[in-house]
This record gives structure tokens, C-alpha cells and sequence, in this order.
């Protein structure tokens, strides 16, 4: 299950930005971004797959990879590059008998332990997080910290790692430095949507890839 993390990996969150997804991924694709996830917790399934599909033909005329968070069934139905799940969504073997073998497929886990017990799933990465404290999720599990990054680095070997939650241009370069292969950001890019491409163009520059 080959597969490359590029070192970010920026989510949508239409809340926050005011911002349809369309609108966000050109942003972040005019930042440099080639792999985005579009993650949607208020709009119905018909609102979000009219959103989601202006995002991905957005996306498939710059080459960019589109992720849908949760939602297996709306991935297929559009097309995507593939699925991002957490714990209690549909699991990964079953994901990956509707999405096929060429799908994207990613899991959140929030320890080491969670992340060694996903190693044998059928999964092209892991997600380690939150790391450090955010207010952008609700009910998210105990931050599990830089330690925590080490630790899920040592239990999933070379299995492509994503490290998630409160990450800013302050922190980014230490959380590739315990073991990320990459950083998953929201507010750090979304917080101020006129300054998205920027904010991205910056944050690769921060993590050596400018
Ligand atoms: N999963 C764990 S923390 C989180 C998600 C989706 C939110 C990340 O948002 P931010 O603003 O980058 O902390
Ligand atoms: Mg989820």
C-alpha cells in the first residue's frame, strides 16, 4: 500500500472560514497544498455533495488529491481520491471493499496503542492527535502531546504518519521532528480565510519544504 504524505495536509472547516469548500481548497491549492481533506459536520448529505463536487473539479483540473472526511459513501458517489476515518465510522476493511485498492484510505487513531493495533488494517496512514489542546474539534480524546508522536512513530514503523490538533506555525517544525511525516491543519490555515494561500505558502516554508 504505497503511499507518500506530503508534509501538509490541510483540512476544510466551512464554519470557521465562512468559506465554501470550493473556495477553500483554491486558497489552499494557490498555497501550494496537493493533498486536501474536506471534513463537513453541519450540511446535509445533498448540501455538502454539491459543495464536495465543486471542490473536486476544482482539484482534478490543479492534479490535487481530494479526501472526504467520514463519509465512504459520498466518496464513492463523487469519485474522491479517497476517505479519511475516525474510530467509530465504517471500518477500514470495509471502506476499502467499497472504495477499491487504489483508494486513499486514513485512520484516526489517538495513541500509540490505537495506532499499533491499526497497522495491520488496510490503510494507506495513520492520524495521531489531538496533539496539542484545539478548539476546533469537540469531545476530542486527551492531547497525546510530542511524546505521544515518538511514541505512535515507534509503534507503526514506516507507516505513513499524519500528526493532528493545535498545530501552528509555532509547533509544526518540532511535531515533524518526533516522528510526523506530516502536520493536518485547520485554524493555523482557516482562522483568517484572506490570508489562507499565504498562511499555507508559509507553513511549507516552516517545514523545510519552501
Ligand atoms: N481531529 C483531531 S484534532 C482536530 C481533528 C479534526 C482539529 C484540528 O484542528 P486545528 O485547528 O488544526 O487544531
Ligand atoms: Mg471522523
Amino acid at each position: 500500500m504505497s503511499f507518500e504524505l506530503p508534509r501538509l495536509y490541510p483540512l476544510t472547516d466551512a464554519a470557521l472560514s465562512g468559506l465554501s469548500h470550493a473556495e477553500q481548497v483554491e486558497r489552499l491549492i494557490d498555497g501550494g497544498a496537493t493533498l486536501i481533506q474536506l471534513r463537513e459536520k453541519d450540511l446535509s448529505p445533498i448540501d455538502f455533495y454539491r459543495q464536495a463536487k465543486a471542490a473536486l473539479t476544482l482539484a482534478r483540473q490543479r492534479r490535487v488529491r481530494i479526501i472526504i472526511n467520514d463519509r465512504v459513501d459520498l466518496a464513492l458517489a463523487l469519485g474522491a481520491d479517497g476517505v479519511h476515518l475516525g474510530q467509530d465510522d465504517l471500518p477500514p476493511d470495509a471502506a476499502r471493499r467499497l472504495l477499491g485498492k487504489n483508494a486513499i484510505i486514513g485512520l484516526s487513531t489517538h495513541s500509540a496503542d490505537q495506532a499499533r493495533q491499526a497497522v495491520i488494517f488496510p490503510v494507506n496512514y495513520l492520524a495521531i492527535g489531538p496533539v496539542f489542546s484545539t478548539a476546533t474539534k469537540r469531545d476530542t480524546a486527551r492531547e497525546v502531546g510530542l511524546e505521544g508522536i515518538r511514541a505512535a512513530r515507534s509503534a507503526v514503523g514506516t507507516m505513513p504518519l499524519v500528526a493532528i490538533g493545535g498545530i501552528t506555525e509555532a509547533n509544526a517544525r518540532q511535531v515533524i521532528d518526533a516522528g510526523a511525516d506530516a502536520v493536518a491543519l485547520i485554524s493555523a490555515l482557516l482562522s483568517s480565510p484572506e490570508e489562507t494561500a499565504i498562511r499555507t505558502r508559509l507553513m511549507f516554508q516552516t517545514l523545510g519544504m519552501g
